[in-house]
């Protein structure tokens, strides 16, 4: 039996045209953070093997990518603020696009979840508060609390919108099918958007519009090198993850989507659930605010492929994004047609490291040799 006899009726399996981005299947790979580059941010010398392994999915979105060294956050994550490291990517890239793959860059920059150690000259991480988040990041010596920021004044924050423009600018040289402006999990824009973190009372904070103008202003500006059909967010309305809380997540996110929705964009990328939580009031909550988005949705969290296919035929989600399936398999898309078994992902080696529990897990292949 082939494949392609297995996929015709398969939900997952449907191609789709999302904004610009034509899709070969809905199984997409979730950005993920390894921490295996270099101390520049350069990406590793594995990274081009481990994204093409992977290049099966309908599309890879990366790690986590800071969009300047103040973006950064955790040792040893990549960056696309050099040509170094766009060159580096360039080389990702290829290789993907050679197996027939697409690949999009998650642009990110941490705000408060950082540490003095990790920033230029020591210098204190910046949010939209002073406020420290009650958290841990992951440094040269371990976990360490993240350090006090400051908040950032309204220079500094036009200073960070350029940054995220001269990162587009690099994601392009580098060969990217587009961008993923990361605005969920506690990092920078989400710090913006959620009242339990933005206590600003100048225009970008207050009301969810004004705590909404730091994200659409960095979408404005990535527009100059991707179109909007080439670019798309990612958002955790329910996370509270990285020491974040909001006073009415439906009513501001629903808002947040419906301003989404005037950008046209490729997708909108919603963490509905983090690893080991049981959520299921959430997920009534997600699917209600689903509603309020009329444009291509990625779920992402606790889904396995009957759960896929089950969102994508009730209409909830167009495609679905998966983490821990794809660190452990590499040939994910395949298991799901032939509904194989899947490798088990080594927790141990989630982040830092070198091959082992990286480029080294078989294929389907490899393993019924
Ligand atoms: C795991 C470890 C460090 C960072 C996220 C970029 O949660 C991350 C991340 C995940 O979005």
């Amino acid at each position: 039996m082939t494949t392609q006899t297995v996929t015709r009726n398969d939900p997952l399996f449907q191609p789709v045209k999302m904004g610009n981005i034509a899709l070969e299947n809905r199984v997409l790979m979730a950005p993920l953070t390894r921490n295996r580059a270099q101390p520049d941010g350069v990406p590793g010398d594995l990274a081009a093997t481990y994204y093409r392994q992977r290049s099966s999915a309908g599309v890879i979105f990366t790690e986590a990518t800071q969009i300047s060294a103040m973006g950064k956050g955790y040792l040893d994550t990549p960056g696309i603020h050099t040509e170094q490291q766009a060159h580096a990517w360039k080389e990702i890239t290829d290789a993907v696009h050679a197996e027939g793959g697409k690949i999009i860059i998650q642009l990110w920059h941490v705000g408060r979840i950082s540490h003095v150690s990790l920033l230029p000259d020591g210098a204190q991480p910046v949010s939209s508060t002073d406020k420290a988040a009650d958290g841990q990041t992951f440094t040269a010596n371990g976990f360490e609390d993240c350090s006090k920021p400051v908040a950032l004044t309204i220079e500094g924050i036009k200073a960070t919108v350029e940054d995220y423009r001269e990162a587009a600018r690099l994601a392009k040289v580098a060969g990217f099918d587009g961008i993923e402006v990361h605005a969920a999990n506690g990092y920078l824009i989400d710090q913006f958007l959620q009242d339990g973190v933005n206590d600003r009372t100048d225009a970008y904070g207050g009301d969810i519009h004004n705590r909404m103008r730091f994200l659409t202003e960095v979408l404005d500006a990535v527009a100059d090198h991707f179109k909007p059909s080439e670019t798309g967010v990612r958002l955790s309305p329910l996370g509270q993850a990285n020491d974040m809380s909001d006073s009415d997540p439906e009513g501001h996110f629903s808002e947040i989507y419906k301003m989404l929705n005037g950008y046209q964009l490729a997708f909108l990328h919603v963490v509905e659930a983090f690893p080991g939580s049981d959520d299921s009031a959430g997920r009534d909550l997600l699917a209600r605010m689903r509603g309020h988005y009329n444009g291509f949705y990625i779920a992402n969290g606790g889904y396995d492929a009957k759960l896929a296919r089950e969102a994508i035929e009730s209409g909830h989600a167009e495609a679905v994004t998966f983490g821990r399936d794809f660190i452990a398999n590499p040939d994910l898309p395949k298991r799901f047609a032939l509904d194989a078994k899947l490798n088990e992902p080594d927790q141990s080696t989630f982040y830092g490291g070198g091959a082992k529990g990286y480029t080294d897990y078989p294929t389907l292949e490899e393993v019924e040799a």
